[in-house]
């Protein structure tokens, strides 16, 4: 780009763009789309319009409800007076703009269809499944004064963690009826979730579904100490029901954890939440990249920076000639939270030292957790602890340390004298 074709801040934090104009929100993100513009320009030329805006974040997987549950948002937030911004994220079918501009022209009948904006986006194979021009075009919302820009993406796996860094409120939307096969997808979903909505509560199933992620999320609290409560809700964009209490958990979670979250996690340098976010994309990817884990049936459930949390159901081919759950399957368990820990911070072993102890038989049907948390880290040694636990009673079938002797920065093990000389 030349020179002269550097846009002045002035041409992008124009009046007309600050005021709401529509044409020039179009216009602008157009440009922002084509590549006339980077995301650095935009970003530094609205910085100082930015954070008002309540970003909301809805996926889910396909089909799941979404767009609907936008639209009854939309028709429960405009008539709070709000002005509201959606942007669509590759949407899949054409019911996604229909439904919600089909809402529009109702609510231009009732004089209030100008205070929302919709836009669709193409992610263009960006990995993470979100554009990347998606946070600058937030961005350009927020600055636009929208009170409310409402972030729509199928979620896929990946793209579901790209909102949760663009996201200060997060919707996780759940149908009824989708069976265990999505056990892991909703593992990875419920460590982005701040609120969970069984869509189509209308249709059979529901109740089931809410038990499910109840019984998912008891277990995650378990496992980490939060100031929010994940609630559930169900709710059918059919019927109307449990729209206005899905607004209240949204309004309850901007009150708990605040606006602009994005702008701090972009700020230069990592602070705490972009590091814990890396380590979870870290370790979910780790954990998807584990063919041994997956054909045992483990599962990662929770993860972050120093710590792991992974699942696993026995059943008859993981028990032993007495009938109980074999003893390799344990350590494979705890091993695997183990290895997932440690390497959440990155690559740092160069030696393993690891010790386990059985307490309690486990049998076919039990469901068995293993959280890894680390204990302590220095330069040369990483120690973790791992604790089995049976789901149902929380009995403690095993507990398991490892130790770390770490590479140093420079890919060698950190001269100690300690450890063994493999590399791992
Ligand atoms: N019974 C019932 N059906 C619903 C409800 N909400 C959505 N649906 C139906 O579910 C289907 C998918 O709805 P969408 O809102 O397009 O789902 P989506 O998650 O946005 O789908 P994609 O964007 O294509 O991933 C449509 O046929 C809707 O009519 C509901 O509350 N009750
Ligand atoms: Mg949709």
């Amino acid at each position: 780009m030349s020179d002269r074709s550097v846009p002045t801040v002035r041409q992008l934090a124009s009046p007309e763009l600050l005021a709401g104009d529509r044409r020039t929100i179009a216009r602008l993100i157009s440009r922002i789309e084509r590549g006339e513009i980077t995301a650095s320009q935009c970003q530094t030329a609205l910085a100082p319009h930015l954070g008002r805006a309540h970003v909301l974040g809805i996926t889910g997987s396909p089909g799941a409800g979404k767009s609907t549950l936008v639209h009854a948002l939309l028709g429960a937030l405009l008539a709070r007076g709000q002005r509201i911004a959606v942007v669509a994220v590759d949407p899949s079918s054409p019911i996604t703009g229909g439904a919600v501009l089909g809402d529009r022209v109702r609510m231009g009948d009732h004089g209030t269809h100008a205070d929302v904006f919709i836009r669709s986006v193409a992610s263009r194979g960006h990995t993470g499944g979100l554009s990347r021009s998606t946070g600058v075009i937030v961005d350009v919302l927020d600055a636009a004064g929208f009170d409310i820009v409402i972030v729509e993406t199928v979620g896929a796996g990946q793209s579901e963690i790209e909102i949760l860094r663009l996201a200060d409120t997060r919707i996780v939307a759940n149908p009824p009826g989708l069976g265990d096969d999505v056990q892991a997808i909703k593992a990875g979903i419920l460590e982005i979730a701040d609120v969970l909505a069984v869509t189509k509560a209308d249709l059979p199933g529901s109740e089931n579904a809410a038990r499910d992620l109840k019984d998912m999320l008891h277990l995650r609290a378990a496992a980490a100490a939060g100031s929010w409560q994940v609630p559930v809700v169900c709710c059918s964009a059919r019927t109307g029901e449990g729209i206005a209490a899905l607004v209240g958990h949204v309004d309850a979670h901007l009150a708990s954890a605040g606006r602009g979250q994005r702008l701090t996690a972009w700020a230069a340098g990592a602070d705490t939440q972009q590091s814990a976010q890396d380590a979870f994309v870290r370790v979910m990817g780790l954990a998807a990249a584990d063919p041994f884990a997956a054909s045992m049936g483990i599962t990662c459930t929770l993860a972050g920076a120093g710590h792991a949390t992974v699942s696993l159901t026995l059943g008859p081919q993981h028990i032993n000639f007495n009938g109980t759950c074999h003893g390799g399957v344990i350590f494979t368990l705890a091993d695997t939270a183990f290895g997932l820990a440690s390497n959440s911070h990155g690559v740092q072993a160069a030696g393993i030292d690891a010790h386990i102890t059985y307490q309690r038989a486990a049998r076919s049907g039990d469901v068995l957790h293993a959280r890894a948390t680390e204990v302590s880290r220095s330069r040369r040694l990483a120690v973790y602890r791992v604790d089995v636990v049976r789901d149902s009673d929380r009995a403690a079938i095993s507990s398991f340390t490892g130790t770390v002797f770490r590479l140093d920065d420079e890919g060698q093990q950190a001269s100690s004298g300690a450890g063994r000389q493999e590399t791992m």
